[in-house]
C-alpha cells in the first residue's frame, strides 16, 4: 500500500505482532461482552478482528492523533454491526481508550453505539448500520477525492451477507464507471448471516466472479491468515490506478471461540460469567494450537 503525505505509521508491526494483537483484541471484545448486559454481534465481530487489525494496525494510513487529516485514508465499516470490534481494534492504535468503550458501550448517548456514528464518536467516518450503505458512501467519498486530487485510498469492510443489498451492486457498477483505483473493498466472507448460512437463503457463487463481472480486480485470501492479509494490503494497486479492488476474505463466524465457530446461535449473544470462562479458555486453547 503506497503511503500519501502522512507521517509514516510509527513502526509498523510484523505479522507475529499483528497476531498477537488480533488476539488481544478477541480477548478484549469477549471481555466486554461479558461485562456488557445486552447482546453483543460476537460471532461477526470475531470473524473480521483480523481484518481490523491487519486495517488498523498496518494497512490503513492514519494517524490516532490527527485524525482530521485531510490526507488519511477513509475507513468505513458497511457492517455497521460490528463496531465494537472496530472501536477496540482503534483503541489499541491509540484513537481512545478501551476502558472508556468498556464503561459506556451500548447505552443511551454513548459515543460507543452499537451501530457507529460519526457525530458521536470523531475518527468513526460514516455512520452505518442499516446494511447496504457503506460501499455506496465510499463511492462517493472515492469520487469526491478523485474531483479534488486527493491521494488517499477509501476503504470499506462488508459483511457477505450485506451484499445480498442491491445497493452494494449499484455502488460496485458505479465504482467501475468512473474508474475509482482508489476504492477498496474488504469483504468478511464467513457465509452466514443473521439466522441462517448464506447459501440456504440467497445465491452467492460464483462469488468472486459477480464481482469480476462488475470490473473490480479481486483478491481471495484466508481472512484469519495475518500473512495474506498483509500481504493483500502489499500488493494494493496505487490509488491513482483506475480500478477498485475487493479482497474476498473466507472467514469464519465466531472464529477462535470453538462453541460460537459457524453456529448460528452465536450471531449476536450476551455471555454469562461461565460463557465467558469458556470462551476465553477457547480462545487461549486455539492460540496455542496456532502457535504449535
Ligand atoms: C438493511 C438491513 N437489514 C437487516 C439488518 C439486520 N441485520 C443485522 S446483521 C445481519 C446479517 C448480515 O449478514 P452479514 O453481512 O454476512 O454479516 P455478518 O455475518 O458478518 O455478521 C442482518 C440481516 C440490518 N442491519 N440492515
Amino acid at each position: 500500500m503506497e503511503q500519501n503525505a502522512l507521517p509514516a505509521q510509527d513502526e509498523r508491526p510484523t505479522v507475529a505482532e499483528l497476531e498477537d494483537r488480533a488476539f488481544e483484541l478477541r480477548t478484549k471484545l469477549l471481555q466486554l461482552c461479558g461485562t456488557y448486559e445486552g447482546a453483543v454481534h460476537i460471532g461477526g465481530d470475531l470473524s473480521a478482528a483480523d481484518i481490523f487489525t491487519a486495517l488498523f494496525h498496518y494497512g490503513l494510513h492514519v494517524d490516532p492523533t490527527d485524525i482530521r487529516n485531510p490526507e488519511r485514508d477513509r475507513f468505513l465499516l458497511s457492517k455497521g454491526h460490528a463496531a465494537v470490534c472496530m472501536y477496540i481494534a482503534m483503541a489499541m492504535r491509540g484513537f481512545f481508550s478501551y476502558e472508556g468503550i468498556v464503561e459506556t458501550y451500548g447505552q443511551l448517548d454513548s459515543a460507543y453505539g452499537m451501530h457507529p456514528c460519526k457525530v458521536q464518536l470523531p475518527g468513526v467516518e460514516a455512520s452505518t448500520g442499516s446494511l447496504g450503505h457503506g460501499l455506496p458512501i465510499a463511492v462517493g467519498m472515492a469520487l469526491s477525492a478523485r474531483h479534488r486530487g486527493e491521494t488517499h485510498r477509501v476503504v470499506c469492510l462488508l459483511g457477505d451477507g450485506e451484499t445480498g443489498e442491491g445497493s452494494v451492486w449499484e455502488a460496485a457498477m458505479a465504482a467501475n464507471s468512473n474508474r475509482l483505483g482508489n476504492l477498496v473493498a474488504f469483504i468478511d466472507r464467513n457465509r452466514q448471516l443473521m439466522t441462517s448460512f448464506a447459501e440456504e437463503r440467497i445465491s452467492f457463487e460464483p462469488y468472486p466472479d459477480k464481482w469480476r463481472a462488475f470490473g473490480w480486480n479481486v483478491v481471495e485470501i484466508n481472512g484469519h491468515d495475518m500473512g495474506e492479509l498483509v500481504g493483500a494490503i502489499d500488493a494494493l494497486p496505487g490509488a491513482d490506478s483506475d480500478k477498485p479492488t475487493v479482497v474476498i476474505c473466507e472467514t469464519v463466524k465466531g472464529k477462535g471461540v470453538d462453541f460460537m465457530e459457524h453456529n448460528l446461535a452465536w450471531h449476536a449473544g450476551s455471555l454469562s460469567p461461565k460463557d465467558l470462562e469458556r470462551a476465553l479458555a477457547s480462545l487461549e486453547a486455539n492460540r496455542e494450537k496456532e502457535m504449535a
